[in-house]
């Protein structure tokens, strides 16, 4: 029995680590960095011990102040979470010698799957299926090209030492083999300062179908089926769902079974996901296999009505697994979506900010959402932008994907940019919903998926009048003198004599500026925005005070307003509009270049002028990375650098101001 539990790790994951570790009976202690001093996993854990400094490598995977910190307070296990020292073969090895149980594998079966050429080996040793391919070690260029021959084009070129579809390239015929080689050694040496690499033939449109597999330390093995997790953008999962659609029983039997052989290969012990391809005939070939507990273990513990955490704990203890294979079985089927600070509209660069609002649906009747955040928390560039997950389960796949939706309209987040707009599309799309998925699904959609709508509406005029007004009201409302017997606040009527005479405020929608005036009219309010059609460009609302409806041209809507840093955002009839307020004369004004902002959160890589310089419009000044991309940052026209507010190697925040410019006079 684990006594006391330490969670190495922050975010959702250590919160719904804690729940299961509270339930047990099992006392916790968190750990936290700078940034986290007040996040929910430390206060949801009995104690909680500060590592170090906000960045990851100061604190969260630092082996030394972890250790310290579970001897420090007496806990006899760790448990990892994903990421962070999950994977981290050193760290196990230190628990043990330490005398403190690592919550997940051996460390011999974390290095057995740390290279990818070493893991096929043992798998195809193991009778787990393959792709037809070379893993050897043997690199000569001549001897790679005759294996890229002998599989059939198109070839797949794999850096060994990769993971995550990093170091790949795809390679169609023999005549570019020798130069897509080359190009593929220089980017995994890059990369990974390792330029073995692998060959596999190219499966076209496959499946990622992972099996959860679960060892103790008897050497007991079970699978709890799979999670089909095809739907991803540049290898990020974006929905994850269980059972597989289509699967038939009998496939997930062999794959079930190919996947606790691959378990047993390497003495495994614990929660693990062996990855497979699944392509279009049924063949399914290993891919690689994850020692850890997945981001996406949810779906699985919905549709089994097991807790994987609580499992993860009696195995880690020694205990005998707590069911037989016969034992388990699928009960509906259940779906999960990552919501990220992230925005769609800017390529998906991670978004930061405070979350003036971050409030979830109610949870229960099959809706589940795991998160580490509450209203009021920074989401920061230090950790991964993930918001929460949202898990739904129904009876039936449409059922899951009816609550999904739902609840993804009830979903309000304000003050960071967020991807659920993005989601409910994805979700949304005839193909995505008929089962059609594969893991070219986001690109061969691209169009649909992607497409926001960008323009101002008669409803999101509404929403923003119906904003103004409920601001207004409140301003009012907190300049009344309070407790004044005579206030006019006692009269329902007087105070909305100051509302009487028209307003006019000019917003910016999604860059778009407009002017809406509004006036009273009775109860009502007319709005009128001059950037709509004539036709359209006027309405009548009314709020039903205290109670999140209004109606819009006497149609009840749903309707709950929230100030953010430069305006407001509205949640109405499941959508969300975001929108700044700008002072009446904004636009007017001479947009003479006067500095530079970050476009996205990023990394300073060069300064690439002295300050002082004079330069030509369109000239380099700094290169920054985001997202392992570089950009440039040139100069918006003649002028000269005055100032770099910022270094090489600085992280900085999108919109923060990084260069001192002045134009020349024209
Ligand atoms: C492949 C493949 C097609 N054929 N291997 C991408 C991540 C890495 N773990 C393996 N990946 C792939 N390997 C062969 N022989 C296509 C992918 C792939 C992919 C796999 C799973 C989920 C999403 C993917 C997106 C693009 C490519």
């Amino acid at each position: 029995m684990i006594r006391k539990l330490l969670i190495a790790n922050r975010g959702e994951i250590a919160c719904r680590i804690i729940k299961t570790a509270r339930r047990l009976g099992v006392a916790t202690v968190a750990v936290y960095s700078d940034a986290d001093a007040d996040a929910l996993h430390v206060q949801m854990a009995d104690e909680a011990v500060h590592l170090g400094p906000a960045p990851a490598r100061d604190s969260y995977l630092n082996i030394d102040k972890v250790l310290g910190a579970a001897k420090q307070t007496g806990a006899d296990a760790i448990h990892p979470g994903y990421g962070f020292l999950s994977e981290n073969a050193e760290f196990c090895r230190a628990c043990d010698s330490n005398g403190i149980i690592f919550v997940g594998p051996p460390t011999g079966a974390i290095e057995a799957m740390g290279s990818k050429s070493a893991a096929k080996r043992i798998m195809e040793e193991a009778n787990v299926p393959l792709v037809p391919g070379y893993h050897g070690t043997n690199q000569n260029e001549e001897l790679l090209e005759g294996h890229a021959n002998r599989i059939g084009y198109p070839v797949l070129l794999k850096a060994a030492a990769g993971g995550g579809g990093k170091g790949m390239r795809r390679v169609d015929s023999a005549d570019e083999f020798h130069e897509a080689l080359a190009a593929a050694k220089r980017e995994a040496m890059n990369a990974f300062g390792d330029d073995i690499m692998l060959l596999e033939r190219y499966v076209v449109s496959p499946r990622h179908v992972e099996i959860q597999v679960f060892c103790d330390q008897q050497g007991n093995g079970v699978y709890l089926f799979e999670r089909d997790c095809s739907v991803q953008r540049r290898h990020q999962k974006v929905v994850e769902e269980a059972p597989a659609p289509g699967m038939a029983p009998e496939l997930r039997a062999r794959m079930g079974e190919a996947a606790l052989r691959a378990a047993h290969a390497i003495g495994y012990v614990g929660a693990g996901t062996v990855e497979f391809l699944l392509d279009a005939s049924g063949a399914f070939y290993f891919m690689e296999m994850n020692t850890r507990l997945q981001v996406e273990h949810p779906v699985t513990e919905m549709i089994t009505d097991q807790d994987l955490v609580a499992w993860q704990l009696s195995v880690a203890a020694g205990d005998t697994l707590p069911m037989s294979q016969d034992e388990l079985q699928i009960n509906g089927h259940a779906m999960e979506v990552r919501i990220y600070a992230e925005d769609p509209d800017n390529d998906f660069l991670p978004a930061t900010g405070v979350l003036v609002r971050h409030q979830p649906p109610a949870e229960g009747e099959g809706v589940r959402v795991d998160t580490g955040v509450q209203t009021g928390d920074e989401i920061s560039v230090h950790y991964d932008p993930m918001i929460a997950k949202l898990i739904c389960h129904g009876r039936t796949r449409k059922e899951a994907l009816a609550k999904l939706d739902r609840a993804l309209r009830d979903y309000q987040i304000a003050g960071v940019r967020h991807n659920i707009e993005f989601l409910r599309r994805v979700i949304n799309h005839q193909a995505f919903a008929s089962g059609c998925i594969s893991t070219h699904f986001i690109e061969d959609y691209e169009a649909e998926v992607l497409h926001q709508e960008q323009t101002l509406t008669p409803l999101k005029c509404a929403a923003i009048a119906g904003y103004l007004q409920q601001r207004e009201e409140r301003d009012l409302r907190n300049s009344a003198p309070q407790r004044d017997p005579f206030s006019p606040w006692h009269n329902g009527d007087n105070w909305r004599n100051a509302l009487a005479g028209s307003r006019t405020q000019t917003v910016d929608y999604r860059g778009q500026h407009a002017q809406i005036r509004f006036v009273a009219e009775g109860d009502s309010l007319r709005w009128t925005c001059d950037a709509l059609p004539e036709e359209q460009n006027s309405g009548e609302i009314r709020l039903l005070l205290g109670r999140d409806l209004m109606l819009v041209d006497g149609r009840r809507m749903s309707f709950s307003a929230v100030d953010t840093r430069d305006g407001g955002a509205v949640f109405i009839d499941g959508t969300q509009v975001e929108f700044k307020l700008l002072p009446p004369d904004i636009g007017e004004s001479n947009d003479q270049a006067h500095g530079l902002d970050a476009p996205m959160n990023g990394t300073i890589i060069s300064l690439l002028v002295e300050p002082g310089s004079t330069v030509e419009k369109d000239q380099p000044l700094l290169v920054m990375e985001a997202m392992k991309m570089e950009h440039t940052l040139r100069a918006p026209a003649a002028g000269t650098v005055q100032q770099f507010f910022c270094a090489e190697g600085e992280l900085v925040d999108g919109g923060s101001l990084l260069v001192d410019f002045a134009g020349e006079e024209q």
